[in-house]
């Protein structure tokens, strides 16, 4: 009788947890960055579809990442700490993410979610505690990609990498047990380096030329690592692997996975290109210039193709009806330099690689159309979507749940976070950019170079947004420069970055 009564119990409990529990979609693409989506204000392109998530719910202007490059932010976005607690400092050859570790899905599933990861994942070891996942091994593909099943078999499927995702992520949605709330992550290939659009998007922004970032030429002056970084559109980007110039596509290698259709497509498309290069290539100004028309257009119409197949997601959540209950966020991994400094790639502490995008909507419980200012970071992430589930967070999560913020909650708006803390560590491959910590307030950010640059910076964002005067030498900032320094130290203390604090305590 006892135990009839418990399982009563235990299934009305459950069945009303469920009831007001949201499913879960977390649209989570590479590289993908602010300067390049309309929500944002771009005027680069039209992103109808993720704008379509900003509209119907919170564009959050300033959200922060702990460490700008891809599998560890994929282990923040997991576990809801920084890189040196979940262990994951680097994309290079020995990282280990322990899958055994204490993760969003497994706190999900404990509350009866059913969970799921389709597309890109990048971290060495396979997802745990998925009820589903279909994901590219490494980097992945663009053209007739690879999958790795949960039998740990890896498929060759035709077609094109963002329609494929899309695919699967409908098709794990269609045949879910409908009982169950949901937690699915699409994990978008799109836009990572190299850019390679459908063949159908190539000439989408053909007669487009786009105006070059102010500082599209900086000279780095009093910034040593910014000297030394390797990421540049002029000497980095290249004609062949990036830019498709010269390429012999009856050969194997990086354009080997196409099909002959697909081969002809981007052949008549950049044999154009090349005759535009022919005629420049001799003048070095007007070739980096030319690049990066190429490398816009290349990215922008990678970009395309996303949010077309975000499109698809979404109208499938609207014509079912699940729209109403469920949270849907577009974000990516981190931010990009879409020329700004003469960049491309990411890792810097600078503005246009530490933000990342992120706009959520939540039918009925997030206001359609609200901007959040409050300063964001992704360790933020898992603990507000576990709070919107209804389970408490777990104390030993580093960010905190920002649900009151979206609620309006004056008090918590009061309470959020001043200032955020980075750290980025990958050395040197395959970038060059040296390992540096720093802290981000409203108006400053200090910087910590350190092993092979061991320089400090600071930059006023208020009188200097592009980050070009590093005004650690002046005098007039000394007050200010102690001031950050003992808050970077209090930071690294509250989040328990030791090898960080042994860093600092040097200087
Ligand atoms: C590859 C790219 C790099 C990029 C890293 C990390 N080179 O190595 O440009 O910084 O991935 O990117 S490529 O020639 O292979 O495209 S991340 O998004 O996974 O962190
Ligand atoms: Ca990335």
């Amino acid at each position: 009788m006892r135990n009839l009564f418990v399982f009563i119990a235990s299934f009305l409990f459950i069945a009303r947890l469920s009831a007001q529990q949201p499913n879960i979609v977390v649209i989570f693409s590479d590289d993908h960055t602010q300067q390049t989506i309309s929500a944002y204000g771009s005027k680069l392109m039209q992103t109808p579809n993720i704008d379509r998530i900003a509209k119907d719910g919170a564009l959050f202007k300033n959200v922060f990442v702990t460490n700008s490059i891809c599998a560890p932010s994929r282990a923040v976005l997991l576990t809801g700490k920084y890189s040196h607690i979940n262990g994951l400092k680097d994309n290079g050859p020995h990282r280990f993410f322990d899958p055994l570790q204490q993760q969003i899905q497994k706190i999900l599933s404990q509350k009866n979610y059913q969970t799921a990861w389709i597309g890109k994942w990048h971290l060495q070891s396979l997802p745990n505690g998925f009820d589903y996942w279909n994901i590219l091994p490494d980097q992945g593909n663009y053209f007739q990609p690879d999958f790795i099943n949960m039998n740990k078999d890896t498929v060759r499927v035709k077609g094109y990498v963002t329609d494929l995702i899309s695919d699967y992520s409908l098709q794990w949605l269609k045949n879910r047990n409908a009982d169950k709330p949901f937690f699915l992550v699409v994990g978008e290939k799109a836009t990572h380096r190299n850019w390679m659009p459908d063949p159908n998007d190539l000439a989408e922004f053909e007669n487009q030329e786009f105006p070059l970032p102010e500082n599209f030429f900086d000279t780095y002056d009093k910034r040593q690592a910014a000297t030394e970084q390797d990421m540049t559109i002029s000497k980095t980007m290249l004609l062949h692997d990036d830019l498709k110039m010269g390429v012999d596509y009856s050969k194997r290698g990086m354009f080997g996975r196409m099909n002959d259709q697909q081969k002809a497509a981007y052949k008549a498309y950049y044999d154009r290109a090349q005759i535009s290069y022919d005629k420049i290539k001799d003048d070095s100004i007007e070739v980096v210039k030319w690049k990066y028309q190429r490398y816009m257009r290349d990215y922008l119409a990678t970009a395309r193709s996303m949010d077309r197949n975000i499109g698809r997601i979404l109208d499938y959540l609207d014509s079912t009806g699940l729209s109403k209950n469920t949270i849907v966020i577009y974000t990516s991994d981190q931010g990009f330099y879409m020329g700004e400094h003469g960049w491309f790639d990411k890792r810097f502490m600078y503005e246009e690689s530490l933000r990342t995008p992120f706009m959520m909507k939540y039918p009925g419980k997030i206001q359609p159309g609200i901007h959040v200012d409050e300063m964001v970071v992704n360790i933020d992430f898992a603990p507000t979507l576990i709070d919107y589930a209804g389970i408490a967070v777990p104390k030993d999560m580093q960010g905190k749940s920002f649900k009151g913020l979206l609620e309006n909650s004056s008090v918590l708006q009061k309470d959020w976070r001043k200032a955020m803390y980075y750290h980025y560590y990958e050395y040197p491959e395959p970038h060059r950019v040296a390992p540096h910590l720093g802290i981000r307030t409203d108006r400053y950010k200090l910087i910590r170079f350190y092993g092979a640059v061991n320089k400090w910076e600071l930059f006023d964002l208020q009188n200097d947004p592009h980050e070009m005067k590093n005004l650690i030498d002046d005098a007039s900032q000394k007050n200010q420069i102690l001031q950050l320094k003992k808050q970077l130290m209090d930071l690294a203390k509250q989040y328990k970055d030791v090898e960080a604090l042994g860093i600092l305590s040097k200087q």
